[in-house]
């Protein structure tokens, strides 16, 4: 049986407040969840948008740290640049609130109350690595050590970043903690435990029949849990940044980040609503919908309905629709690296532009795949659909309505066979940017939006009215009319879409509110309305805009890099005996090649006091071979030999990296005999 809903819940996830919110979050979740929203609305729907920000778990500790203030002070400051970026583009929540409100802990503790009486958990004890110098136990994120796969230094306790893999902190090789540098020890520690292996006879058929419309990256995430089989999640943990587990004996501990965070969504509301958000949280004619990234969907389709079902007492979602990741010029988005574009520095760098930004995110929505942005197309889509197509086409109909009849709307004669056609071109389009919506294919919608926009052009281009001003001016009349109306319903069309530039547009054409309803309609505006002054709706971008743009990111991903430089990084200690073990000499180069096909690599011929010697370097990229004849260089000598392209290289030529990646051969200050140790 299909259920029929009332009202629309629609959540947005809380972003982590310890950093700014770039395009990536907006292009995955905010936008496209605001144009739901602005769509429910126009359509007189009730409909309530919730969101807040995620301001306890590890990320805020370890910014904290890195900033030496208090977390407190981190969320402060985050909440209020997210809230502020999310305003400045009109991402319209009805409530954006934090997870550290009295509200929220207060929720959060009587729910994890409510499960533990209830018997919904297994208390587990394991063993966990413990930091005796800072006394604390240690996330994993706060243990760095080799990795186990490809020996990078520097890999943390959930992943390597280097090569990708996914690891747990026992399978670092020498781990140390970054909170003290100590060496840290495996401690036992208690905990609760959600045993999601007891609901997966529930959830399975729930997801994979009940809700077959999700989205098949949503689907396929979620089967491929089922299939692993569910095991038991850990919602608490040993951390002194969060909301105190509220059981006896449980001092030192607080609940998971993500078992409060999704709890926010309904303290939120509750705070919002506190007389009537049971409503919106506990009636079956409530429709649930959750926007999130694809990192999140695991807590959203597994553990929060599991943890929702287990209270008892609230709805289950509807709809999780979750968008793949946007890369940012061919790279992957990258908060630690800084290449991201973030939001509340777009809005100083390009003022009322957001709504091309909204477009162009949604132009290119990430919603069946990871998807790009670059900031050449960004220009093009500015330049070569905004303003050469929507723009365009509501500047022509404004300025011949203004040249002609002095802004007036002027009365529609006969209509033609072509003048019909038209009106049901855009009369269809109602119906299916609808579709589109209801869908959550935001892209699709947003381009059949701008189909309209297309019609209108090809209608002034075909009846060509300043031409047939001289001729038939009665005929113009019809066609400006009908070409406002068309104006005036891109305005609806592209409310939910670019809100800012529909705002823009309902003031050029002196209308106020509008309904989605009156889309489709021919009689928009009334004949004889006075129109407002019109001005451009969009400007063309200039190349040495979106130049400065990928520029600036360049810049900051240098400068990032340059500050990621601390001591911290230094491997760990070794014996001086260790460092006895290397036979580093000075050789002279007495010649130096490229490698064929081989576009990095460099083969030197070294006089190594005793022989010559061949050492394969990887630093072509660097150095023209001609300019190293002659100079003295540093060599490891006592390397097993090793093959590369073929060719067997005898040590290793040392240069030190610079933050950019530049390499620089490491030479004597003055000149000595080869073979000359190295010590
Ligand atoms: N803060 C993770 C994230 O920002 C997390 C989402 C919580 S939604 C309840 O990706
Ligand atoms: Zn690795």
């Amino acid at each position: 049986m299909k259920q029929t809903f009332n009202r629309t819940l629609v959540t947005a996830a809380l972003p982590y407040a310890n950093g700014g919110v770039h395009i990536g979050h907006l292009a995955g979740v905010y936008v496209p969840a605001d144009i739901y929203v602005r769509y429910l609305r126009l359509r007189g729907r009730e409909v309530l948008f919730i969101c807040g920000s995620d301001e306890h778990g590890v990320p805020v500790t370890i910014r904290a740290r890195k900033e030496g203030c208090t977390p407190q002070e981190v969320v402060d400051r985050y909440n209020h640049i997210i809230r502020e970026s999310f305003e400045g583009f009109g991402i319209s929540f009805d409530f954006f609130g934090r997870t550290t409100s009295p509200t929220h802990r207060q929720l959060a503790s009587d729910f994890f109350r409510t499960l533990y009486d209830k018997g919904e958990f297994v208390e587990k004890e394991s063993e966990q690595y413990y930091d005796e110098e800072a006394k604390t136990f240690l996330a994993d994120r706060y243990i760095t050590g080799e990795c186990p796969h490809c020996h990078a230094e520097g890999a943390y306790g959930d992943q390597c970043e280097k090569c990708g893999t996914a690891l747990s902190p026992t399978e670092l090789i020498n781990p140390r903690s970054t909170v003290s540098g100590s060496t840290p020890v495996l401690r036992k520690t208690r905990h609760w435990y959600l045993p999601l292996d007891r609901h997966q006879q529930w959830l399975e058929p729930w997801i994979t029949q009940d809700h077959k419309d999700w989205r098949s990256n949503v689907m396929g995430q979620c089967k491929s849990w089922f299939d692993m089989g569910l095991q038991p999640r850990a919602v608490s943990r040993d951390l002194d940044w969060g909301i105190p587990v509220p059981v006896e004996g449980a001092d030192g501990k607080v609940l998971y980040v993500w078992f409060d965070a999704p709890i926010g969504y309904i303290s939120n509301t509750k705070e919002l609503l506190p007389d009537s958000w049971e409503k919106w949280w506990k009636s079956e004619d409530t429709r649930l919908v959750h926007f999130i990234g694809k990192d999140n969907i695991v807590f959203h389709c597994i553990v929060f309905p599991a943890m929702l079902k287990a209270e008892g007492s609230y709805i289950l979602p509807d709809n999780v629709p979750a968008n793949e990741f946007l890369n940012l010029e061919d790279k992957k988005i990258s908060t630690s690296r800084n290449w991201a574009v973030w939001l509340d520095e777009y809005l100083k760098d390009l003022p009322g532009k957001q709504d091309v930004l909204r477009y162009v995110l949604t132009a290119n929505a990430p919603e069946t795949k990871d998807n790009n942005f670059t900031w050449r197309d960004f220009q093009a889509r500015n330049n070569n659909e905004l303003v050469a197509v929507y723009g365009n086409f509501v500047n022509r109909a404004l300025q011949l309505t203004k040249k002609y009849y002095d802004g007036v709307v002027p009365a529609r004669g006969t209509l033609t066979d072509f003048d019909r056609e038209i009106i049901g071109e855009f009369t269809d389009v109602k119906a299916r940017v609808e579709e589109l919506l209801e869908g959550f294919r935001f892209r699709d919608a947003q381009k059949e939006a701008m189909n309209l926009a297309r019609i209108g052009n090809k209608y002034l281009a075909d009846s060509e009215p300043w031409k047939v001003i001289k001729t038939d001016p009665e005929r113009v009349k019809t066609i400006l009319n009908l070409s406002l109306q068309l104006v005036a319903n891109l305005a609806i069309a592209f409310e939910p879409f670019l809100p800012f530039s529909s705002e823009k547009l309902r003031r050029m054409l002196a209308v106020g509110e509008v309904k989605w309803d009156e889309l489709g309609s021919i009689d928009l505006l009334a004949e004889g309305h006075q129109l407002g002054t019109p001005e451009l709706l969009f400007e063309k971008i200039e190349d040495s805009v979106v130049e400065a743009q990928v520029q600036k990111l360049l810049d900051m991903e240098a400068a990032n890099a340059e500050a990621n430089y601390r001591a911290n990084d230094i491997k760990a200690d070794i014996q001086f005996e260790d460092f006895e073990k290397l036979d580093i000499r000075v050789g002279t180069v007495k010649a130096c090649e490229r490698v064929p096909k081989a576009d990095k690599l460099l083969k030197f011929t070294i006089a190594d006091g005793l022989d010559d010697r061949t050492i394969v370097s990887g630093i072509a990229k660097h150095y023209a071979p001609e300019d190293l004849v002659g100079r003295q260089v540093c060599f490891i000598a006592n390397l097993p030999p090793r093959k590369l392209r073929g060719i067997e290289s005898q040590g290793m030529i040392l240069s030190a990296e610079n933050f950019n990646g530049e390499l620089s051969v490491i030479t004597v200050d003055r000149e000595v005999k080869p073979g000359s140790e190295v010590k």
